[in-house]
């Protein structure tokens, strides 16, 4: 039996992790962010690394005792490197946002512009929102998706000429295409600008070579660890020789203390799992669930954003179907279907009650679905939200 400690030392708590579990199995995830950890990855978390202080990086720390926390931090480098053939790894940022903000206090000074996508179209807070400190200390240059869902990489080159940001940020948080880094490369090199690949949403999916790569192209690329890997919160951020003097500065002393050597050995846990076969067979399995859910779903004249996918995602227009996406999150989450509420681009209502809702296939994928289940879940969805009541 699990949590035996945790039960006799703080009861109340252990009745709702034990919950927490218990849901967890018992709800069918489609929030596109959200993962199942491996059993390797939690006892890794779980791990006595927990109780250890090792400010600095491996061979410079500013505490004694670290031989071994050297020797796992070398090896989840070392692995980063090797699954994506970077140049350089860091791997101590905290999650996402955190390796956002240090990578731009790294290359960025307050006032410099920075490209993003707009949050209604596909980008993340961090990207220069203005509710984000990012939007607070730089100026976003925000782009948006054009009329067929997707990247205009023509539109966005007009842009980054006109308003000549110092940064563009490549990545996106609901975005369901394959993106052409190279022509980001060519748009940042056009304004003298640094290339930053945020990969969060689809690391695991280039890693086994199912979508491009940015990694030749970018001089930055960042991913976070549990959403398209089994791996604990975190992130990994891969860098050219030429800047990892000053982004591993910026993560550590710039943002952080004392990194989370314990989140450090799951992360090199679950990068040896993404270089396993078992894995590439997963990812291609996840694009393969996800294509068969939209096209499932546009057979029930649900409109999907760009009309497809070709990662793990999709965002969903409700707009034809009288429902807004908290409505359908909730009638959804009350019959044991998560999916988070999206906005779409262009979108009329704000982002607490948008138009639409972002599926993703990667939990559903770990727990085994396969297309015929896919089949009957879009059936099922359909179901739910024709309901009147
Ligand atoms: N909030 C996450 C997502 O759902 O995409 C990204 O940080």
């Amino acid at each position: 039996m699990p949590y035996q400690n945790l039960k006799k030392a703080d009861p109340q708590m252990f009745k709702l992790v034990d919950a927490e579990a218990k849901r967890q199995q018992k709800f069918i995830t489609l929030i596109a962010s959200e993962n199942y950890a491996s059993p390797a990855v939690l006892e890794a978390l779980g791990s006595p690394l927990n109780n250890k202080y090792s400010e600095g990086y491996p061979g410079k720390r500013y505490y004694p005792g670290n031989e071994l926390v050297d020797k796992i931090e070398i090896l989840a480098r070392e692995r980063a490197c090797k699954l994506f053939k970077a140049e350089h790894a860091n791997v101590q940022a905290l999650s996402g946002g955190p390796a956002n903000l240090a990578i731009y206090s790294a290359l960025l000074k307050p006032g410099d512009k920075l490209m993003g996508a707009k949050l209604a179209h596909g980008g993340h807070l961090s990207h220069g929102h203005k509710v984000n400190f990012s939007g607070q200390l730089y100026r976003q240059i925000g782009y948006e998706l054009d009329t067929d869902g997707r990247l205009n990489m023509k539109k966005l080159a007009a842009l980054a000429k006109k308003e000549k940001p110092k940064l563009i940020v490549a990545g996106f948080s609901a975005y369901s295409r394959d993106i052409d880094w190279a022509g980001f490369r060519k748009i940042a090199d056009s304004v003298k600008a640094y290339l930053l690949a945020d990969i969060s949403h689809t690391a695991g999916l280039v890693a086994t070579g199912q979508l491009k790569s940015p990694v030749k192209y970018a001089d930055v690329v960042m991913f976070t660890t549990h959403k398209s890997f089994w791996g604990p919160r975190g992130a990994v951020i891969l860098c050219k020789k030429y800047l990892a003097e000053i982004i591993d500065r910026a993560v550590f002393p710039g943002f952080q203390g004392g990194p989370h050597d314990n989140a450090i050995a799951a992360i090199a846990v679950a990068l040896k799992e993404a270089s396993t076969a078992k894995f590439k067979t997963y990812a291609k399995q996840v694009i393969v669930n996800a294509k068969t859910l939209a096209t499932e779903l546009s057979k029930l004249n649900y409109k999907i954003i760009s009309n497809g996918t070709d990662n793990h995602l999709m965002v969903v227009d409700l707009t034809n179907k009288n429902l807004t996406g908290k409505e359908a999150e909730a009638k959804l989450a009350a019959q044991g279907i998560l999916v988070s509420r999206s906005t779409i681009p262009n979108d009329p209502r704000g982002p607490f009650n948008p138009s639409g809702i972002r599926l993703g296939t990667y939990a559903i994928t770990t727990r085994g679905f396969k297309p015929t289940d896919i089949k009957k879940l879009a059936q099922r969805i359909d179901a739910i939200l024709s309901r009147n009541t």
